[in-house]
């Protein structure tokens, strides 16, 4: 029987199991990416286990995200990251070079290889046929020790795309027709593997747009073939010894199939406050807006931004609007500029800003109260833009330039005739500000500003949790909500104590308090508890104020693993009705001495005097990690120190 791609590569890089769907199984990863929000942590993580050199193929460690320094926290850990790559044999893209996602794809990603990220964008790579899943810091700062990455072998949906886009129709338009049919619950335990015809219409960042939203389905990944229109951007990137073709064999099976053909589809956008709220632009009807970002790593492409250049030139923007423009790379951005684009975008009248991730993570640009905001980024979650009433449209480039020049919501055919780009034959290459690690390591001193506070321990799981139902939340709680980030908190991330103070803030300022009166308890969620980034500080910061189990509907996969990390058990409720009998304030009781038995748990409601079943689907693997007290803990074990 034939085989499609994503079991071609897994099958390459398996270590235990096999692959059915559903099963456990362990993957080699060849490569890791880090970003600063979560790398700090990670590396912490790798520091603690005494590994003294990285050993996968690649790994490289990317500033981004906290770019901001309103203060010494961000640059000291700016310091942190550059010193400990250079000791331990890890890349260090330096800030102002550009989006972790964005640079890897131009710079590092091999089709047919395994890449591991601590980031949930991380499937960007799948637009260069590479198996590219996102993970926590610790899962990465694992393989990167050299040890295996754990996952449950997913479905394989297949997305058959047909025909070719219509003018000023974009990528982007694809990803949120899937998100309109698959909702962002839909990709879970799934990877999305696209094929047919369409896909040679589509260049690589394009295809990278597509496969970066993948995320936004809750997909471990998403991942295309590798064909000559990768052969051809590799060329361009000057990496075409990296390249290698990889396509499904013509038997290959699916677990399911959708078809999307590309002719038939529309500019659209998300609505607020999810990436699922998909509707047609021109049916969305006038609607005026008073800000536009372009860039993140979905759509800053230098395709992207030249389309972006080539609406824009020789009008000027609305003036009720306010546009910003930061570009994914220093190469794009530098091309820009040589070019004249960028004087282009800056005489409409675009503010620029760096080539970071900047306002899709409240890193800055917050709209006014009660704005609308139309980004081409992939997360609208209600309050990440940094102000809480904003309302965050997400649509393509060409839809957001437009929108910046009528002052209402836009369709970008309305703009006549289409600006054709074409990806460039050679970009501009220069990976000066991307420093390779110390061939001595003794010279190397890793600095550490009083930011970085050491790593909080856990104790193992007792036999008995006994506590408060501190929270409960409905479906679809993302990973904003649990642990905000924002230019006030993110620069908190090396700081555990600091930044558990503001866990699940925006739902209730008091949680963090009460938790740590409380000595702890549990965390009451609907379906899909934890969708959204990967960072393990919504884990780990519930830990810190010791949260024990969460029981919930359904989990999503990343958070569902961060939790395990942390030795916080992840529950599912049997009987669904039982999620609405638990008021806040009930005091549960779980017994946990059945942990490694198929029947699941019960629960007492000691307030109600009733019982009930919760699952916890865990291998025995990860039985043992939580009944350690988390990862770190069972990793000790395990080794003897
Ligand atoms: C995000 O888009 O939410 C982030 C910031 O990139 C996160 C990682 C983080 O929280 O640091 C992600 O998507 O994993
Ligand atoms: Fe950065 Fe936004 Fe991409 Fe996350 S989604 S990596 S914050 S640009």
């Amino acid at each position: 029987m034939g085989q499609n791609i994503t079991e071609k590569i897994i099958g390459s890089h398996l270590l235990s199991g096999e692959m059915t769907s559903g099963k456990e199984i362990s993957i080699r990863i060849d490569q890791t990416l880090t970003q600063d929000a979560t790398g700090t942590m990670a590396y912490l993580q790798f520091e603690a286990m005494g590994v003294p050199r990285v050993k996968t193929r690649l790994s490289v460690s990317y500033v981004d995200h906290n770019t901001l320094q309103t203060g010494f926290e961000n640059a000291d850990d700016h310091l942190f990251l550059q010193t400990i790559a250079a000791k331990y044999g890890i890349y260090f893209s330096k800030p102002g070079n550009g989006i972790c996602h964005q640079v890897h794809l131009e710079r590092f990603g091999i089709p047919g290889m395994t890449l591991l990220g601590s980031d949930s964008h991380t499937p960007t790579a799948g637009g260069l046929g590479m198996l590219a899943i996102g993970a926590g810091g610790l899962d990465v700062a694992v393989a990167m020790g050299g040890g295996p990455f754990y996952l449950n072998m997913p479905k394989v949906t297949n997305v058959k795309l047909t025909g070719k886009l219509n003018p000023w129709v974009s990528a982007k338009d694809v990803i949120l027709e899937l998100l309109r049919i698959m909702s962002v619950k839909g990709g879970v335990g799934r990877i999305i593997e696209y094929s047919g015809e369409g896909v040679k219409t589509l260049s690589v960042p394009e295809r990278a747009t597509i496969t970066n939203m993948g995320a936004e389905l809750g997909a471990t990944t998403s991942i295309f073939p590798s064909d000559e229109i990768t052969l051809g951007f590799m060329k361009a990137q000057k990496r075409e010894k990296d390249w290698v073709e990889l396509c499904a064999d013509p038997d290959a099976v699916y677990n399911e199939v959708i078809e999307i053909n590309l002719s038939d589809l529309e500019p659209m956008a998300a609505q607020p406050h999810s990436p699922d709220n998909v509707a047609k632009i021109r049916e969305i009807g006038p609607l005026p807006v008073q800000q536009v970002v372009i860039g993140s790593c979905t759509n800053s492409s230098y395709t992207d931004l030249m389309r972006v250049a080539g609406i824009l030139k020789g009008k000027k923007i609305h003036p009720s609007v306010s546009l910003s423009i930061a570009p994914g790379s220093r190469q794009v951005f530098e091309m820009l500029a040589r070019n004249g684009a960028l004087a282009d975008i800056i005489s409409a009248g675009a503010r620029i800003l760096e080539t970071a991730c900047g306002p899709c993570i409240g890193m800055g640009q917050s709209p006014s109260s009660g704005a609308v905001t139309v980004r081409t980024f992939n997360r609208n979650f209600e309050g990440r833009s940094g102000t809480a009433d904003a309302k965050v449209y997400l649509a393509s480039p060409e839809a957001a330039a437009a929108t910046a020049l009528k002052g209402v919501l836009t369709d970008p055919r309305e703009l006549g005739e289409f600006i054709e780009i074409k990806t460039p034959d050679e970009f501009l290459i220069d990976d000066s500000m991307i420093l390779p690690p110390a061939e001595d390591p003794s010279t190397i001193e890793v600095l550490r500003g009083p930011n970085i506070k050491p790593l909080p321990v856990n104790k193992k799981l007792p036999e008995t949790l006994k506590g408060k139902a501190l929270l409960k939340v409905g479906d679809n709680i993302t990973t904003d909500h649990i642990m905000p980030a924002g230019a006030k908190i993110l620069p908190l991330r090396s700081n555990i104590p600091a930044i558990s103070q503001y866990v699940f803030s925006g739902i209730d300022a008091s949680f963090a308090d009460r938790a740590k009166e409380a000595g702890g308890g549990f965390i009451i969620g609907g379906h899909n508890y934890g969708q959204g980034s990967s960072r393990e500080h919504a884990a780990l910061a519930p830990m810190y104020l010791g949260i024990k189990a969460v029981l919930a509907k359904s989990f999503a996969r990343i958070h569902r693993a961060n939790l395990v990390n942390f030795g916080i058990l992840p529950l599912t409720f049997v009987d669904e009705r039982d999620y609405d009998s638990i008021a806040a304030e009930d005091v549960l009781e779980i017994n946990t001495a059945d942990l490694g038995q198929e029947s699941g748990l019960t629960v007492k409601n000691i307030a109600k005097g009733t019982e009930f079943k919760v699952r916890h689907d865990l291998t025995p693997r990860q039985v043992e990690i939580i009944k350690a007290g988390g990862l770190l803990n069972y990793t000790k074990q395990a080794t003897g120190d």
